[in-house]
């Protein structure tokens, strides 16, 4: 099935307006993705119809946002095919996310000296958390190597794992290269010697049809935002038998079923970890988002992005000045590039002055950026309402930037 572009465009009322005198090209999917209509419509629907604390009341404006809540996380379980609802704990984002794996499983179950492996290629999020636990609790952080494709070097991999090791926390898709790693592969391996896996799902639930039970991996994060959600609200799947024997990770209302000053009793999950009111509203916009993007295809989605992925490369690759970063075979619609000697910074303000918009820098990756020994990348990454016309736009503003600069 080919996409009709245009009618998706229409559902983004973002895309409609210029930037610079130039009509707005979005392509910094990667660190958020623009909302279509009915997730705005649906958060106006919460805040205008029924706005009310969920789990609490017996009026009928709480029943009605309880019940939109939790129709949500069932939509979540499905979207992602959890076993269980209880599996999925709504939280701030893939940060929060990590964070409470960090501070409720792993704090709780490794002890000094053991060792938890992640990648190379990890994003900010999914190193700094563990940075934390190996100053606090003394566990011992090892580091799958990237190789200068911006592949991980899975040989690597089996050699780093000891009897001490007790946990992999990996990125599936890299925000700042596009990589995609096997996973799949990955857990596979670490589950041959009992050590539970996270996956940082922050840029594959966006583009890839994920399902948690085949990849067989123990916890998955990822962000509403950037599945054209509302921000403020992510998910975090575990595996139940997991979930079941963490504590949990924040303390106060909803989290309980009885409190006095001698003991307290948690709730049941999922609401053992989701201490406090939640981003009502964020759950049930992601909600929203989940049906928008079933609506169109997972598979469709990859597909057209897949397309748009060959297209910009085979475009770009005619500038021999440019240089690619991230050049893997197995890649999503991300694309990295530097021009000549040109700061990453200056193109990527040009480009803006056309109105595109890319990111540049490091892009929370800094580990990474540095082993290429280059100060930063400009990002271009695509989503399925970007269209070809705007990569040959793209090419003519990079076209410009190599001009100036002669
Ligand atoms: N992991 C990956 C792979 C990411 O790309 C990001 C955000 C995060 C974790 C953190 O997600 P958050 O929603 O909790 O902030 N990545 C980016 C990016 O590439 N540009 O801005 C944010």
């Amino acid at each position: 099935m080919s996409l009709d572009i245009n009618k998706i465009r229409n559902d983004f009322p973002i895309l409609r307006q210029k930037v610079n005198a130039s009509p707005l090209i979005y392509f910094d999917n990667a660190a958020t993705s623009q909302k279509p209509q009915c997730v705005i419509d649906k958060l106006v629907e919460y805040y205008s119809g029924y706005n009310s604390n969920v789990h609490r009341g017996v009026h009928f404006l709480s029943e009605k946002a309880s019940a939109e809540y939790e129709k949500s996380r069932s939509k979540i379980k499905a979207f992602i095919n959890a076993k269980e609802s209880s599996e999925i704990i709504f939280v701030r984002g893939t940060t929060e996310g990590i964070n409470l794996v960090t501070n409720s499983y792993v704090r709780t179950f490794l002890k000094k000296g053991e060792e938890v492996i992640i990648s190379a290629m990890e994003h900010h999020s999914n190193i700094v958390p563990w940075q934390i636990l190996r100053d606090n609790n003394g566990i011992i952080l090892k580091i799958i190597p990237v190789n200068d494709k911006g592949e991980l070097i899975l040989e690597d991999f089996e050699k780093l794992i000891t009897d001490k090791t007790k946990f992999v926390s990996i990125v599936h898709i890299s925000n700042s290269l596009g990589t995609i790693n096997p996973v799949k592969e990955i857990i596979k391996t670490a589950n041959k010697h009992g050590i539970p896996v996270l996956i940082d799902g922050a840029q594959s639930a966006p583009h890839l049809k994920i399902d948690v039970q085949e990849l067989d991996c123990d916890f998955y994060a990822f962000s509403g935002h950037k599945v054209f959600g509302p921000t403020g609200i992510g998910v975090l799947y575990g595996k139940k038998d997991f979930l079941e024997k963490m504590p949990p990770y924040q303390g106060g209302g909803d989290m309980i079923k009885t409190v006095s000053f001698e003991k307290t009793i948690y709730n049941d999950l999922p609401y053992k970890f989701e201490a406090g009111t939640p981003n009502i509203a964020g759950a049930i916009g992601l909600g929203a988002a989940i049906d928008y993007i079933n609506e169109i295809g997972l598979d469709n989605i990859s597909e057209y992005e897949n397309e748009l992925l060959a297209y910009a490369t085979a475009k770009l690759s005619q500038f021999p000045e440019l240089r690619f970063i991230g050049t893997a075979k197995q890649k999503a619609s991300v694309i990295s590039f530097l021009i000549g000697d040109i700061h990453p910074y200056d193109t990527g303000t040009i480009l803006d002055k056309l109105g595109i918009a890319v990111r540049t820098g490091v892009h929370c990756t800094q580990p990474l950026i540095d082993s290429f020994g280059i100060p930063g990348t400009v990002r271009a990454s695509f989503c399925f309402y970007n269209t070809k016309e705007e990569i040959d736009i793209l090419a003519e503003g990079i076209k410009k930037v190599i001009k100036m600069f002669k």
